[in-house]
């Protein structure tokens, strides 16, 4: 989502800043700015659209200055437009944001009734306009800035200079992310570690009400009370190098084409294979007394929840409840004593995914995360992190995180059987076995990749498309048409197989492509009797399996899988059906990696 990227230094600001909001771009937006303090005057340039489009403006009328602050914006209340492009100035500052500001509207009744008038339709106006009338009313900078804290609601990271004041940056974080760089003689702010990796390496991530006065030589962090608080410095893993495309014509073909490696790494960390077991890190609670789990996540994270559902309640016999984040703690949920609460987020940053942990947290539950940001918020508040190691990813619609997310759970699925006493010292083995041969697998898929571009062409202009698959390749079938949804922009929908019949059989007509994912599992029968059933109504069925060669008859398209067991046949389906969404894509032309719309690391709720 939004990148804030700060910077209190000694050479010009406007180039370094433009580089770190460069290494931000993946994560999705849709305007941005820059403003640089020169000489104690403030002066700000900000585009609609592309980065690009600010960089010509830049080049149009340069910016001076060795302090600035600058922003990628994913617009949450106004349009992604110039006048609502950060950052937003006054006559005495300049702020950028991140996260949204719950009770803009009675400060902005409040401020319009004192005359202020406002440029845009942002949330964030407001803050920039609160803190120049606590400014003018003649309190110090620092307690204007924490006076103004005090005064919001909901969610923010803020990023602040002050006209005349040279030396000097605020920065706050409250539900969103911000870390300080140190450097030598300099200092920074930025939205996450990637937004500092060209800048330093030295990191304070600062904690939940915290706020920052910065200089160029010294940095001081307060809490929510305002008295000074120490944070310890960590040293960032993030490279400072941009992560590139290799030969691939786009990073989300470049992260699916390295499934096979990373899903081997990630694996490597939890299975030992000599000895036929999985081994996860310690946890501070024994794992064969937790008598239920809840998984909660978002997007295809939660996809991988439900997946892992099906693994859980078969191999360990654990009853599971699997929720979506921003549903999970609006509904009162039943926590059993003593529960482990799983989350599931790539960044370890989505809000609705952070503030669930904190109500499992809160009521006393054993927390766990799989996330693959180590440094993330999530991984820092947790119990327990199992990192999924798929590397940074930087493709929107997600795909090398999902399969490592599934390698993981199902390790940890064996790992609480073993626990539970579910499955003995040879069962164990051969789970172990049959995971360590996934990636092979994996590699069997993607060397087919033609028939499935070929297959992709077929869907390319249709209107609808569904995805239809039983028991655990259900999910799958959701996370199929979600990734078709993201990048292709064509509607798609999920179902498990056998529903269709009872509603979204009626939209089945000859321009209806149906996936149908069937593994020979013991549900293939069922599976394929349902996609005679499309069949039957001239809906175009397009077969996934490795089986089911006869009743391949009057089929539109086959693609063949290899086989494989329940533990690896989510994560070797997942495969075609991103392939399928991403030949889709490109047979439209749309923007694969930075789709309209979305964003990577979803901070807001
Ligand atoms: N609410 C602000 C910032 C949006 C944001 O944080 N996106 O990630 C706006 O709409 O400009």
């Amino acid at each position: 989502m939004c990148g804030i990227v700060g910077i209190l230094g000694t050479t010009a600001a406007t180039p370094r800043i433009l580089e770190s909001l460069k290494r931000l771009e993946y994560r999705g937006y849709d305007s941005a700015g820059i403003a640089t303090l020169n000489a104690g005057t403030l002066d700000r340039r900000r585009a609609a659209g592309k980065l690009e489009n600010l960089s010509t403006k830049l080049k149009e009328a340069p910016l001076q200055g060795n302090n600035g602050i600058g922003h990628t914006r994913w617009a949450t209340h106004g349009e992604p437009s110039e006048a609502n492009a950060h950052p937003h100035m006054t006559d005495r500052i300049a702020i950028v944001h991140n996260g949204i500001i719950e009770n803009f509207r009675s400060l902005k009744a409040e401020l319009t009734e004192t005359g202020v008038t406002f440029e845009g339709e942002t949330d964030t106006e407001v803050v920039a306009h609160l803190l120049t009338r606590y400014l003018k009313e003649g309190l110090s900078p620092r307690d204007a800035f924490h006076k103004t804290l005090g005064r919001l609601e909901g969610a923010f990271a803020l990023c602040v200079l002050i006209r005349g004041e040279d030396n000097l940056m605020f920065g706050a974080r409250e539900g969103s992310p911000l870390v300080v760089g140190l450097g030598s003689g300099e200092n920074y702010l930025g939205s996450d570690a990637m937004a500092l990796a060209s800048l330093s390496s030295r990191l304070i991530y600062l904690e939940e009400g915290d706020w920052v006065e910065m200089t160029r030589e010294t940095v001081q962090v307060y809490d929510t009370t305002g008295r000074p608080v120490k944070r310890s410095v960590s040293i960032s893993q993030v490279a400072s190098t941009m992560v590139d495309k290799g030969n691939h014509r786009h990073f989300m073909q470049k992260e699916i084409f390295e499934q096979p490696t990373v899903v081997a790494q990630s694996l490597g960390r939890y299975l030992d294979p000599n000895a036929g077991k999985v081994t996860l890190p310690d946890m501070p609670f024994e794992l064969a007394t937790v008598p239920k789990v809840t998984l909660v996540a978002c997007g295809t994270s939660y996809y991988a929840a439900l997946v892992a559902r099906y693994w859980i309640e078969k191999l360990a016999r654990v009853p599971v409840e699997v929720d979506i984040a921003s549903e999970f703690r609006y509904r009162a949920p039943v926590y059993a004593e003593g529960g482990l609460c799983i989350f599931i987020s790539q960044s370890g940053e989505t809000a609705d995914t952070l503030a669930a942990l904190r109500h499992a947290k809160e009521a006393g539950q054993r927390v766990l995360v799989l996330v693959n940001v180590l440094e993330s918020t999530m991984a820092r508040e947790a119990d327990v992190v199992l990192p999924i190691h798929a590397g940074p990813e930087i493709g929107v619609a997600s795909t090398k995180a999902f399969t490592c997310q599934l390698s993981v759970l199902a390790a940890f699925a064996v790992n609480l059987a073993a626990a539970k006493g579910q499955i003995d010292d040879p069962q164990e083995d051969a789970y172990v076995a049959e995971l360590e041969s996934a990636p092979k697998l994996m590699a069997q898929v993607l060397h087919n990749d033609a028939k499935l571009q070929t297959i992709a062409r077929s869907i390319a202009h249709a209107r609808d498309v569904l995805f239809v698959g039983r028991g655990i390749h259900y999910p799958i079938a959701m996370e199929g048409a979600l990734k078709l949804k993201e990048i292709s922009y064509i509607h798609a929908e999920g179902y498990a197989a056998g529903e269709l019949k009872h509603g979204p059989i009626a939209l089945i007509d000859e321009n209806v492509p149906v996936i149908g994912i069937a593994p020979n599992d013991d549900l293939i029968d069922k599976t394929v009797s349902n996609l005679q059933e499309i069949m039957a109504r001239q809906g175009k069925v397009i077969l996934l399996s490795d089986n089911a060669e006869d009743e391949a008859e009057g089929m539109f398209a086959r693609f063949e899988m290899p086989s494989a067991g329940e533990l690896v046949t989510p994560i070797l389906y997942a495969i075609p059906v991103q392939l399928l969404a991403y030949y889709a894509a490109v047979e439209k032309g749309t923007d694969v990696d930075q789709p309209r719309n979305l964003a990577k690391s979803v901070t807001v709720e």
